[in-house]
C-alpha cells in the first residue's frame, strides 16, 4: 500500500480545498485508499466555468506555439513519469500494470500529437460563383468545453478530449468519473506544470450532479461524453435544449466473426485480448463472439484453455494478467450477467465463479458462455467485464447479420483468410470501426473515433476529426 492522495478541485489555476467526503477505493484491496475526494456542486462548477470564460481570449488569440509548446512539454513530462502515473492508474482503475503504464503513454502521445496539430487548423480558398469574389473558409475556436470522462481510461480519455479542445483554442471544465479522480488529476497537475495559464483547464471533482451542472450551465459552448448510454441520453436532452455542441461516446456490443478459414491460433488471441484484456472493461471490448460451425468446437475449446491460464490478482502484481472490475457494482453486474445467460440456456465453459483471492478486491473470474442465441440479453445489453457468449453460426451471412443486429454500433471485427468476405465485412459492418484480424478493442489515436447507432452522437473524436466538434467554420466572402 501507499500513501493516500487528498484530492482538491483545479479551479483558475488553484487547487481549491474543500471537505473531501468520498474516497477512491483501490479495487486490487479495498482496505487500500487511493485518495480522498471533494464532492463540487453548482458553486464549483459555476467558478470553474467563469475562470474558464475569463481565460478564453488570452488562450484562443495567443499564437498556437504557445498552445502547442504547453501541450508538448505536458506530453514529455508525462512521458517521462509513465511509471508512476501508470502505478496510480493501476491502482487506482484495476487494469494490470503494463495496462496502466500502456494507457499513460498512450496519453503523452495524444498530447504531443494535438501540440502538432495545435498549428494545424486548415482552412479553404476556394472561387466563388460570383466572378471577382473569394472565399475562404477559418476554423476558429468555440468557447467554454465540458468534458465528462469515464473510469475505464482514466488518463486517456481526458487527454483525447482535452488536448483538441486546449489545441484549438477553447478553454475547459472536465469532471473526471467518480471512481478514477486521482488519475485525472494527475493529468490536470501535469498541464499546469508544463505551462498552461490559469483558468484554462478546470477540474470539479463530485457526482453526477457536477456533470448536470456543467451541462446546464449556459456559458458551456459544448459538452463531450463518453459513458453510459443512460446518462449520455440525459446529457444530449440537457445540451441540446440550450443548443450547445454535443458529443457523446457511449457503449458497445461489439462482434467478432471467426471463420472456419481462420487460423485458429490467431483467432484464439484476437478473442482473448479484445474480450477479456483490461477487465473486459472497454467498450471497444469483443462481446459477442460470432463462431462458425465449422471451428467452433476447437475455437471455445482453445480459448477456454488459454482463459485458465490466465491468472487474475492485484493489478500491481507483475504475475498478473486481470486486474479486477473497477467497483462492487461493475463486479455485481458482470456475475448478474452470468446468471442471466444460463437461466437463459447459455452454458459456462469456463469461469463464473465467486474467487476468493487472499486480499479484499472486486475479482471477476474470466467467463466464456457457449450456446447462447443473438437475442439473448447477453448479446443484447452491454456488460462491461471479462464476459464473453459464444454465438454459432452456419454461414458468414448469417454471422453478418447478427454482428449488425443490436442497437450498438462501435467496432465489428472478422476473424477470416479470405479477402473476400474482409472486403465484404468493411463495407457492410454497421459499426464506426472494423477490425480484420485484429481485436475490436484497441485503437489508434491520430485517426477517427467513434460508432454508429446508439454507440455515438455527434462529431467524431480523436486524430484529425476532432476538428470538427472543437472548432467551428466562419466562411469569409470578399471582392476586390
Ligand atoms: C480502445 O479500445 O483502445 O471507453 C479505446 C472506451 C472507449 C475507448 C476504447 N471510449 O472503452
Amino acid at each position: 500500500m501507499t500513501e493516500t492522495l487528498d484530492l482538491t478541485h483545479w479551479i483558475n489555476g488553484e487547487k481549491v480545498q474543500s471537505d473531501r467526503p468520498t474516497e477512491s477505493l483501490n479495487p486490487s484491496d479495498t482496505r487500500d485508499l487511493v485518495a480522498r475526494t471533494p464532492d463540487g456542486g453548482d458553486a464549483e462548477v459555476n467558478a470553474a466555468v467563469a475562470a474558464a470564460r475569463d481565460a478564453f481570449t488570452g488562450w484562443s488569440e495567443a499564437s498556437p506555439e504557445v498552445r502547442s509548446d504547453v501541450l508538448d512539454r505536458a506530453g514529455t513530462l508525462l512521458m517521462e513519469r509513465r511509471e508512476q502515473v501508470g502505478r496510480l492508474l493501476s491502482r487506482e482503475e484495476g487494469k494490470t500494470l503494463p495496462e496502466g503504464i500502456g494507457e499513460t503513454v498512450r496519453a503523452a502521445r495524444i498530447l504531443k500529437y494535438f501540440a502538432g496539430e495545435a498549428l494545424r487548423l486548415h482552412g479553404q480558398n476556394l472561387a466563388s460563383v460570383r466572378p471577382g469574389v473569394e472565399i475562404q473558409t477559418y476554423r476558429q475556436p468555440v468557447g467554454v468545453y465540458g468534458l465528462i470522462t469515464p473510469w475505464n481510461f482514466p488518463i486517456a480519455i481526458p487527454a483525447w478530449k482535452a488536448a483538441p479542445a486546449l489545441a484549438f483554442g477553447n478553454t475547459v471544465v472536465i469532471k473526471p468519473a467518480g471512481p478514477t479522480p486521482a488519475t485525472a488529476e494527475a493529468l490536470v497537475a501535469i498541464l499546469h506544470e508544463a505551462g498552461l495559464p490559469k483558468g484554462v483547464l478546470n477540474m470539479v471533482i463530485g457526482r453526477g450532479r457536477v456533470g448536470q451542472a456543467i451541462v446546464d450551465h449556459p456559458d458551456v459552448a459544448g459538452v463531450s461524453f463518453t459513458g453510459s448510454q443512460g446518462v449520455g441520453a440525459g446529457v444530449a436532452a440537457g445540451a441540446v435544449k440550450r443548443q450547445a455542441r454535443v458529443q457523446l461516446e457511449m457503449g458497445g456490443k461489439n462482434p467478432l466473426i471467426v471463420l472456419d478459414d481462420a487460423d485458429l491460433d490467431r483467432a484464439v488471441q484476437i478473442a482473448l485480448d479484445g474480450s477479456f484484456f483490461a477487465t473486459g472493461q472497454r467498450c471497444t471490448a469483443s462481446s459477442r463472439l460470432i463462431v462458425h460451425d465449422g471451428v467452433h468446437d476447437r475455437f471455445v475449446a482453445a480459448l477456454a484453455e488459454k482463459l485458465k491460464g490466465l491468472k487474475v490478482g492485484d493489478a500491481l502484481d507483475p504475475s498478473t494478467n486481470i486486474g479486477p472490475a473497477v467497483s462492487e457494482d461493475q463486479r455485481e453486474t458482470s456475475y448478474r450477467y452470468i446468471d442471466i445467460a444460463t437461466s437463459e440456456g447459455g452454458r459456462v465453459v469456463t469461469g463464473g465463479d465467486r474467487l476468493n483471492l487472499d486480499k479484499p478486491g472486486w475479482y471477476v473470474q474470466p467467463t466464456l458462455i457457449a450456446d447462447t442465441t443473438a437475442a439473448m440479453r447477453i448479446n443484447t445489453e452491454e456488460v462491461f467485464g471479462p464476459v464473453a457468449s459464444t454465438i454459432r453460426v452456419k454461414s458468414y451471412e448469417e454471422a453478418l447479420d447478427i454482428a449488425n443486429g443490436v442497437e450498438f454500433g462501435l467496432s465489428a471485427g472478422i476473424v477470416t483468410s479470405s479477402l473476400k468476405h474482409a472486403r465484404d465485412f468493411q463495407r457492410r459492418a454497421k459499426a464506426g470501426m472494423t477490425m480484420v484480424n485484429l481485436p475490436t478493442a484497441g485503437v489508434d489515436y491520430h485517426v477517427p473515433f467513434g460508432g454508429t447507432k446508439s454507440s455515438s452522437y455527434g462529431p467524431r473524436e480523436q486524430g484529425f476529426a476532432a476538428v470538427e466538434f472543437f472548432t467551428q467554420t466562419k466562411t469569409s466572402y470578399s471582392a476586390g
